[in-house]
């Protein structure tokens, strides 16, 4: 059939179709989450969510995706080829109406585990929406053929282009900027999506390539050992306290799957990553609870056989058992239940009996057959237990004697007078002398400062217990008036904008990161609930005549030397090395005065990166951690965990 021919035909048609895509571009807010970053990223997933769904019904073993020089993308599998053959109600070839159907895409027929509705699966017909071109190369039946789209629309009909004897699909996109605060993709965030999938799909081949001038690499991402290999992943900045990575995997039925990995290491903190066909369930869910259980049971069960806990003795709870663990949760299902505020809590009630039973007769076997790997792993349980009393004692005395309850502010605390938490805030300011210059320039109303002095604890290398007998972090949780741990009370947050204030230096970075791994480990809702932000002290002063500007950047800073170059006078720079250097009204001119300040908002937009990040910064080994400042150091300013 003649192009022509066939766009005559399914003009009707057509029209149908657009309307269908329009609310994407009307609202894509709606489809996406946002237009920003997130959003735009969201993108790249979609398309290769139908490839990794090719992977999984066992057509596909290799998925490319290339970051273009113009910023498109383009993604290519060797799967079967997405199908051409006309759509029997709307005369159109199927891949066309995959890419103008709004909920057509991942959805047409039946087989594997596709996820409809939650997060992801909104299919590539949104990607098109928002598109402000999109093409596809298909190879197929021993031919190749083409089609493009714009916006939503079909741009030319499907069209044969050649010939060849190997199958798969190609698309390319390049998102609308009508429709993207920015269009820039950020190499990392796809590759620590892509890299995720490859961990929880073993076998699957996905390379990431950016052919962007200055930034050209490419990374493959490649695991026969699926998710026990990204259970060493997470772990491999950490010391891991004994040899064999615990892992198992049971297929129910077609419809039901699970794949448990799980090693200990000598952290207190958990890192328990739960999915369900392969989105992060971050909110957790059944399979979360039924993992959770199984794991108390098994090895108080073990321990009471074993002799590790005495008959009179106190069970080991869910906490004490999960001290130090890193473990991956993956399961797969027909028709999974996304429940919950971000959509990310697995809500099928059937998984959890299936994850607990798998999980306890797995669990029971490696303690079984590994006694010694199992009495490490128990003798940590316990440790953890006379620890947990131990904190519980201190929290005791604390509490009793009202040190964490708010009613004794600490005496370096320069309260505000506003009483509502909503308009209030706090700033956290590194040094006695720029606290000093932050109490005189601040306003009285409603900016409260904590001066902090040096270094503070590393949450990262203690237990509460110890935690809570800093001087420094006592003063701040009291300030805060919230509590920490199990105690933690959002509803007593006295500030809602709890402001870290640090050197623009490694220093300054430093001293915010260990105050984020505080908030994150033992006040997580601070930053869940975006309260926490960096404050952005300028980088330069810069006065000419009877001017003076303040910049943030070095790019800024050039910026502002080219435009004020021109009509020679003399130009005096100065280069703050810290916030000492500035008196109390600059601070408060560019730091702190509501108008002109900038803050950045603290966001946990990923446990997985976050832990990498935490634990990478605040851990032992000390080569990662200067590779990773080194790396990161000029990002440290839009420091996003
Ligand atoms: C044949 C049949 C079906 C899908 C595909 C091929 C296919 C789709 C995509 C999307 C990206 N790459 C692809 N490769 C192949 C439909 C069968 C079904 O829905 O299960």
């Amino acid at each position: 059939m003649s192009a022509d021919v066939r766009q005559q035909q399914y003009n009707a048609e057509q029209i149908q179709v657009l309307e269908g895509l329009d609310p994407v571009r009307k609202r894509p807010g709606m489809y996406i989450g946002t237009t920003g970053p997130r959003g735009l990223h969201h993108l790249v997933y979609e398309v290769v969510d139908n490839s990794v769904d090719e992977a999984l019904a066992g057509f596909c073993k290799t998925i490319s995706v290339t970051i273009q020089s113009d910023n498109s993308i383009v993604v290519e599998d060797d799967g079967r080829g997405m199908p051409v053959d006309l759509h029997p109600k709307l005369n159109i070839p199927a891949v066309e109406v995959i890419h103008t159907v709004l909920h057509a895409g991942g959805k047409f027929g039946g087989g594997g585990y596709k996820v409809s509705g939650g997060l992801h699966g909104v299919g590539a017909s949104v990607v098109n929406a928002l598109s402000e071109i999109m093409e596809v190369e298909i190879r197929r039946n021993g031919k190749i053929y083409k089609q493009t789209y714009s916006k939503g629309k079909t741009k030319t009909p499907l069209i044969e282009i050649g010939e060849s004897r190997k199958n798969g699909s190609k698309t390319m996109f390049k998102p609308d900027p009508e429709i993207f605060e920015e269009i820039d993709f950020d190499f990392s965030i796809l590759e620590h999506r892509l890299r995720e999938m490859a961990f929880l799909n073993k076998g699957i081949k996905i390379t990431l390539k950016d052919e962007r001038e200055g930034q050209k690499r490419t990374e493959v991402f490649h695991y026969e050992g699926g998710i026990r290999e990204f259970v060493k992943h997470q772990n491999k900045n950490k010391e891991v306290i004994h040899p064999d990575i615990i892992y198992f995997e049971v297929k129910k039925d077609i419809d039901h799957e699970v794949e448990v990995a799980m090693q200990y290491t000598d952290r207190y903190n958990e890192l328990i990553l739960s999915y369900a066909n392969n989105i992060n369930t971050s909110e957790g869910g059944t399979h979360m609870i039924g993992f959770k259980s199984a794991l108390t049971r098994v090895f108080n069960d073990y321990a009471r056989k074993n002799k590790f806990i005495k008959e009179n003795e106190e069970a080991l709870t869910g906490e004490d058992v999960r001290e130090g663990l890193t473990a991956i949760i993956s399961v797969k299902l027909t028709n999974p239940q996304f429940e919950g505020q971000t959509k990310t809590k697995l809500g099928n009630s059937e998984i959890r009996g299936f994850v607990e039973t798998v999980t306890n007769e797995n669990l029971t076997a490696f303690l079984e057959e590994n006694p010694s790997q199992a009495r490490i792993i128990l003798d940590k349980c316990l440790r953890a237990a006379r620890a947990r009393e131990a904190a519980r004692k201190a929290r005791e005395l604390t509490r009793r004697k009202g040190v964490l309850d708010g009613l004794t502010l600490p005496g370096k605390l320069a309260d505000c007078s506003e009483k509502d938490p909503a308009l209030s805030e706090i700033f956290l300011v590194e040094g006695d002398s720029a606290g000093g210059s932050a109490k005189q320039g601040r306003d009285r109303k409603r900016q409260a400062i904590l001066p902090l002095r040096g270094k503070i604890l590393n949450v990262e290398k203690a237990r509460l217990d110890r935690i809570l007998s800093s001087e420094e972090i006592k003063n701040m949780i009291t300030a805060f008036g919230c509590n920490v741990g199990e105690d933690f009370n959002e509803e007593k947050l006295r500030y809602h904008k709890i402001i870290i204030m640090t050197d623009a230096d490694v220093d300054g970075a430093h001293i915010r990161t260990l105050l984020l791994t505080f908030f994150y480990r033992y006040m997580t809702p601070l930053i869940t609930g975006g309260y926490v932000y960096a404050a952005q002290p300028p980088l330069f002063q810069t006065k000419k005549g009877k001017e003076v500007y303040y910049t943030y950047s070095e790019r800024e800073q050039e910026k502002l030397m080219a435009e004020i170059a021109d009509n020679p006078g003399k130009v005096v720079i100065q280069r703050y090395k810290g916030l000492g250097e500035m008196d109390f009204h600059q601070l408060w001119e560019t730091t702190m005065d509501y108008s002109n300040r900038t803050l950045i908002q603290i966001t946990l937009d990923d446990v997985t990166a976050a832990d990498e990040m935490f634990t990478t910064l605040m851990g032992d080994k000390v080569p990662p951690r200067r590779k990773f400042i080194e790396e990161n150091a000029k990002y440290v300013r839009n420091l996003d965990i």
